[in-house]
């Protein structure tokens, strides 16, 4: 713990859960979040309190709602611990009968005296780029036990789900990076961001970066690497430096061609994070990560946990997940976002890719001066809406988690951070939403 230098207060309050969750009577009660980060999170508790022989139950769970608190009341859970989530469920939280720990990196609101909340934020460290919740879970694996250590990259699969290594681990992450190279977890290179796999498939197959004309085409991808005399079946890890230059070169163009800012391009050139036991990206784990917490949480917790069958179907996963996604992304290509005087937006077909589309189509797709609103139909007359913006928005101003919390005036929920958030409200008031949101981020954007 003294070797990653985090503030004392963090530590003290970080040994105090451990405390409690180390001398609980009763089973310890864990629930985290529907994501990569939160799936790593939980993995790398459970994986914790496994170690120490502690009893606990485990949930993959949407957000903390009314039927949450129910079950726990109904389970007489006496000791709950939220992962990845909890700061800014103040009132729900409050009204539990039990002791509650808070693990979080998300916007911190006023939290409940009787709640160990243990948020990033509240120590100095920043949530949206340089800690995630699986950050949190490892610092506290590290409070209960400091053999824990070589579960650090299990925190960089979580904050490469929250896309926190975009132009590489900063703050927290980046002293926890560190860690796992001097433990021989992780060894770092820099290369083109681009799957392992061979580079006809590599290109033709990214999703992020998207490049446009050349994803999801095969045979375009095949004539412009025969044009440059590069092997299709080599691996971008298998090109010699020259060849790395040529093609990088070529691509990150078309990304600025395709009107990508410049900081976003240059991601193509990036530090990539080897596992070095299984020999695989951190970010490819982050995507087997994302694609289970659509399909099958479980499965994506048992690859955290180090199953290797887990880790065979989730991969099964995350190529379904990448095919579905490559077809909302060139669905998005073709027709683009429709734009209002501060944001643009446009629905996507498909819940589970969503979020991954607005994403991506921020960055690589659409009008790079307006956040995007990405509007999905749920049933019973509700609807989901993912924004996202970039750091060049939010360095401007832009907060969309003060945006998607106004879905509470509109009879939705909704919050986040303040480069992506979501929210969901009634499918009618849609138009409505829609007109707030862009006189809020005109009101947060001044040129
Ligand atoms: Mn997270």
């Amino acid at each position: 713990m003294l070797r990653l230098q985090i503030p004392e207060q963090l530590v003290s309050d970080l040994n105090l859960a451990a405390e409690k969750m180390l001398s609980s009577e009763s089973t310890v009660r864990v629930f985290s979040h529907h994501d990569a980060d939160g799936i790593a999170a939980a993995s790398i508790l459970a994986k914790a309190l496994a170690r120490e022989d502690r009893e606990f139950h485990l949930s993959i769970i949407n957000g903390i709602n009314e039927e949450i608190t129910k079950w726990i009341g109904k389970e007489r859970d006496e000791l709950v611990v939220f992962l990845d989530m909890g700061s800014g469920d103040a009132e729900r939280l409050a009204s539990l009968d039990a002791d509650v720990i808070v693990l979080d990196h998300h916007t911190p609101r006023e939290s409940p005296e009787k709640v160990l909340e243990i948020n990033s934020h509240r120590y100095g460290i920043d949530g949206t780029t340089e800690a995630s919740g699986s950050s949190m879970a490892f610092l506290q694996a590290l409070a209960i036990n400091p053999k824990n250590s070589n579960l650090a990259h299990l925190s960089l699969v979580g904050s490469t789900g929250d896309r926190q290594h975009v132009g590489g681990f900063t703050g927290l992450n980046a002293k926890i990076a560190r860690m796992g190279e001097k433990e021989g977890l992780i060894s770092s290179k820099e290369g083109l961001n681009l799957k392992n796999s061979p580079l006809i498939n590599a290109i033709s197959g990214s999703c992020d970066p998207f490049i446009r004309g050349l994803s999801g085409r095969e045979d375009r991808v095949r004539h412009l690497l025969k044009e440059l005399g590069i092997d299709e079946g080599k691996r971008p890890s298998e090109l010699d430096e020259d060849e790395e230059k040529r093609l990088g070169s070529l691509l990150l163009l078309r990304l600025l061609k395709q009107g990508c800012r410049p900081d976003i391009a240059d991601e193509l050139i990036t530090m990539r994070y080897i596992i070095t036991s299984l020999g695989i990206y951190v970010s490819e784990i982050a995507d087997y990560m994302e694609a289970t917490s659509k399909k099958d949480a479980g499965t994506g917790v048992a690859l955290g946990l180090g199953d290797e069958e887990a880790m065979y179907r989730a991969k099964e996963m995350a190529e379904e997940y990448a095919e579905e996604l490559m077809k909302a992304l060139l669905t998005l290509e073709k027709n683009g976002a429709r734009e209002m005087g501060h944001i643009q937006w446009f629905w996507s077909y498909s819940s589970e890719v969503a979020s991954a589309q607005a994403g991506i189509g921020m960055q690589y797709l659409l009008n790079q001066e307006k956040p995007v609103f990405c509007l999905t139909e749920l049933e019973r007359n509700r609807m989901k809406i993912s924004a996202r913006g970039t750091r060049y928005l939010v360095s401007k101003g832009l907060d969309l988690a003060e945006v998607c919390r106004a879905a509470s005036k509109f009879g939705g929920s909704g919050g986040g951070h303040n480069i992506a958030s979501g929210c969901t409200i009634p499918a009618d008031k849609r138009k409505e939403f829609l007109k707030t949101a862009d006189e809020m981020v005109g009101r947060q954007i001044r040129t």
